[in-house]
């Protein structure tokens, strides 16, 4: 008999209003349980599972929407997703808030109460990550046709617990319990191969290469849906796991190599076991390394796939895929595809180069020379032999170019040579992903400057048309619609519901400013929000801190050019200034929060965050200052973190030593929640700064130039410490162990870089920074300002969405249109 689709398809479709019946019909049926049996987490993964099921019929669709378009697609290839809680934030998306909630009122059930049952997904470090999970979600939004690739690890970022005041790093099992929220396609399984040799043969006179490689690991996709809001479309982040392939074990188990196949299989597997915290540390670099190629590897297999399905012709695939880099973590993927087109394809060398660079976009996101991407040409002989050649051939197509340009300079040849000599030979990994790309972004005006000026001057006037700016945004959706619901109904009230989906029309709050009303309420809201900060405080540092004390926050990881370091440090100088001069008056508390993880091998970072939670320890017990300042570091920073602790801000914190910040995103979270800015003119602080006006942020420190000429001069930093009185007394008081009575010394690294290097300019820059929390607490005391001033920012936000920043990457660099249905359908 054959299968009626239309009778299948028409079967079951799930209404909203329905939902509750489907949450009933899981927790018996699928769950086994009933009102003696259900635990919290059976409810959690009885709704969960009923929202994803809601979820699946409009992805179904998207693809069939997609496939009819035969649109261009966009692979959005990212090592880092950090994507946080999904529950709510899928049902917020597809606009089933008030059918679910009204259906399972009935059965007196709540989904929020639920949701923090829900195991967050922390594929990523920090920034970059986040920003890959918001441009999804503005993709999806967008209807546009696009996949994000990315790697399950089995451990995300690590779980941060402190100990005695010290960072300790333990696994983060997300994978524990089911993932609702991923679904296993093993028939898109893929294999990739490493190591062995190439064997040269001729066809017809010409060349020819063959990879011969030594051994074989499986990719397997596990989809996950990404819901945009309120249009229908689910698009797909597929995230690959390594596995070892079975017959490869057969084989080995048959010649009685038991041992030998049982570690191979460990080896292939421990692949995608875990994500690599931001650290550049030799040790485990080369799986990393392998890593970045099986992630390769597998994606683009898969986009041959779908364009084989669309066309047979490769000059074709420029016009039907374009394929984003996040940073040069995936950036073999330009070796990759040139392997297949010809080795596999045999197309000629020129053509599949035209083909590949035409199909490619780098991001950059760090001028940090330390975290810009090499690797040993060892790691490839190993590992990739044929990918080493191919690039050793088109470094010396490039540096042909380059020598033809500029004759007689060998200098610019070794500089923009693909390949470093000394004083180890490595792939320069940007250089490839520059010359292997059409476009190449910075991620806020000033760092795109800063790419062409400095970090790649000869790229820059080698290729000018390559070089552009894409300002970084952050989704409305999750960071104030999901994260401040009060703050969203208040904004939705007076302007209407088109700012989730068109931030620009924030600009319709400033007339409220003025409207001591809404000044009321949105000082209410703010305090509601503290409340919530407060006990959440409590519950875990047991520190407790008045609900309306003024909330200073500084959330991100923890690296000495954000400068963590400055802010303690003048905490500690309050600390002083208080016991001496017990001028307390009525001022109101003031809480300086902290949260954040230092990668597991960076010393500094974690002794940083042993001084301020020792700091803490001092400040919060002494009652000689009458609880005016309290100090707090909360472990384990992570998306839903974020999530409660940026509505209930005033001030945020954004000091990095001016350049050293490619963009930050956090300040763009706190900006859109009503907090002020204190801010160097650093990254997209300088865009935050032009668009809610000088008067409503507060700016201080040296900028770029200076700082530029200051690391040029000679910067004494012990001069500045002997001349300035305030940064004396505090660096002399943490050296008299003040804070350290019990562990003599250990402050000691951190005080010696200060005195005598000061890399990141915190003496330079410290007395800027005190005047400046001067003026904002002055501020303060004039609740009306400082109320309409964070309206204003609210109001001034509308750039800063994702939404702009990808319809900006789909105009200007894939050239993808929307893909809507038509009407009527
Ligand atoms: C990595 C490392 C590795 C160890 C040495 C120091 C160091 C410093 C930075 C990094 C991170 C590199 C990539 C990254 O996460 N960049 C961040 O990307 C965000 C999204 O574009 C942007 O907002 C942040 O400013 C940028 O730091």
């Amino acid at each position: 008999m054959k299968a009626n689709w239309d009778n299948i398809d028409a079967q079951i479709t799930m209404q909203k209003e329905s939902l509750a019946n489907f949450f009933v019909h899981y927790l018996k049926f699928f769950g086994g349980k009933d009102r003696y049996s259900a635990s919290e987490l059976d409810v959690y993964n009885a709704l969960a599972y009923t929202i994803r099921d809601h979820i699946i019929e409009k992805w179904l669709a998207t693809k069939v929407l997609y496939n009819k378009s035969h649109s261009k697609r966009i692979y959005y290839l990212s090592m880092e997703y950090l994507l946080g809680r999904l529950f709510s934030n899928n049902i917020i998306n597809l606009g089933a808030d008030k059918e679910f909630r009204e259906g399972l009122k009935k059965l007196g059930v709540d989904w929020e109460d639920y949701t923090p049952w829900e195991r967050e997904s922390a594929l990523g470090n920090g920034g970059l990550g986040r920003l890959a999970a918001c441009f999804l979600d503005s993709m999806a939004t967008l209807n546009l046709p696009a996949i994000g690739y990315g790697l399950r690890y089995e451990y995300g970022i690590f779980r941060q617990d402190i100990c005695q005041g010290y960072q300790v790093e333990e696994p983060d099992e997300w994978l524990k319990f089911d993932n609702i929220w991923e679904m296993k396609r093993i028939e898109h399984t893929v294999p990739v191969h490493f190591g062995g040799e190439v064997e040269t043969y001729h066809i017809d006179g010409v060349e020819k290469f063959n990879w011969c490689p030594s051994y074989t690991v499986l990719g397997i996709p596990y989809d996950m849906p990404v819901v945009g809001y309120g249009n229908n479309i689910v698009n797909t982040l597929r995230l690959w796991s390594a596995k070892v392939s079975e017959e490869f074990d057969l084989q080995d188990f048959n010649q009685g190599n038991y041992i030998d196949a049982v570690s191979e299989k460990v080896e292939g597997e421990t692949l995608t076991k875990v994500l690599y915290p931001d650290d550049r540390t030799e040790s485990g670099r080369e799986l990393r390394f392998r890593q970045q190629y099986f992630f390769v590897c597998c994606s683009i297999q898969d986009i041959m796939r779908k364009f084989l399905k669309e066309s047979s012709d490769f000059r074709d695939f420029p016009k039907k895929a374009v394929i984003q880099l996040n940073d040069t973590h995936p950036s073999i993927s330009i070796a990759e595809l040139m392997r297949i087109l010809v080795d596999e394809k045999h197309l000629p060398w020129d053509v599949a180069w035209d083909i590949t660079r035409k199909s490619f976009g780098y991001t950059n996101h760090t001028i940090l020379p330390e975290a810009l991407e090499k690797w040993p040409v060892e790691f490839f002989q190993r590992h990739l032999p044929r990918h080493l050649q191919i690039i050793y051939k088109l470094n010396q197509h490039f540096l042909q170019e380059v020598s033809v340009q500029n004759p007689g300079d060998n200098d610019i040849l070794r500089r923009m040579s693909l390949v470093e000599e000394y004083p180890q030979k490595k792939i320069r990994m940007a250089h490839l992903a520059i010359i292997g790309s059409t476009s190449v972004n910075g991620v806020s005006e000033i760092h795109s400057e800063i790419l062409k000026e400095q970090v790649m001057p000869d790229f820059y006037n080698s290729f000018p048309h390559k070089f552009n700016n894409k300002t970084n945004g952050i989704t409305p959706r999750r960071w104030l619609l999901q994260a401040n619901p009060s703050l969203a109904k208040l904004i939705t009230e007076k302007i209407g519901k088109e700012w989730i989906t068109d931030l620009s029309q924030l600009k319709k709050l400033e007339k409220y400013a003025d409207d001591k009303d809404f000044r009321k309420r949105f000082d209410k809201i703010k305090l509601e929000n503290k409340k919530k900060l407060a006990k959440l405080i409590e519950i875990e540092t047991g520190v407790v801190v008045e609900d309306d004390a003024i909330f200073d926050v500084q959330i991100k990881r923890i690296h000495e050019y954000k400068r963590q370091l400055m802010n303690i440090l003048h905490v500690i100088h309050l600390y002083c200034e208080l016991r001496d001069h017990k001028n307390f008056k009525d001022a109101p508390q003031r809480v300086f929060l902290f949260a954040g993880k230092a990668a597991p091998g960076y010393y500094m970072a974690k002794m940083i965050i042993k001084l301020i939670l020792n700091v803490a320890k001092v400040i919060n017990n002494d009652e000689l200052i009458k609880d005016k300042i309290k100090v707090v570091f909360i472990p384990n920073y992570k998306v839903s973190l974020a999530e409660t602790i940026i509505p209930a801000t005033d001030i945020s914190e954004q000091i990095s030593t001016a350049g050293k910040e490619a963009s930050g995103t956090g300040n763009m979270k706190f900006a859109l929640n009503g907090a002020l800015t204190i801010g160097t003119l650093d990254g997209a602080n300088i865009e935050i700064m032009n668009e809610v006006g000088k008067e409503n942020i507060f700016t201080f420190g040296l900028d770029i130039d200076e700082i530029k000429a200051k690391r040029e001069g000679n910067y004494e930093p012990y001069q500045l410490y002997s001349e300035n009185p305030n940064i004396k007394k505090v660096i002399d008081l943490i050296q008299s162990n003040f804070f350290s009575l019990h562990e003599p010394g250990i402050f000691e690294p951190i005080c010696n870089s200060l005195l005598t290097q000061d890399q990141y300019f915190v003496f330079a820059d410290f007395n800027a920074y005190m005047e400046c929390h001067e003026k904002i607490l002055q501020e303060y005391k004039n609740q009306k300002q400082w109320t309409k001033k964070a309206i204003l920012n609210v109001a001034r936000m509308g750039k800063f969405s994702s939404d702009r920043t990808i319809n900006e990457y789909a105009a200007d660099i894939w050239k993808v249109s929307p893909v809507k249905p038509k009407k009527g359908k």
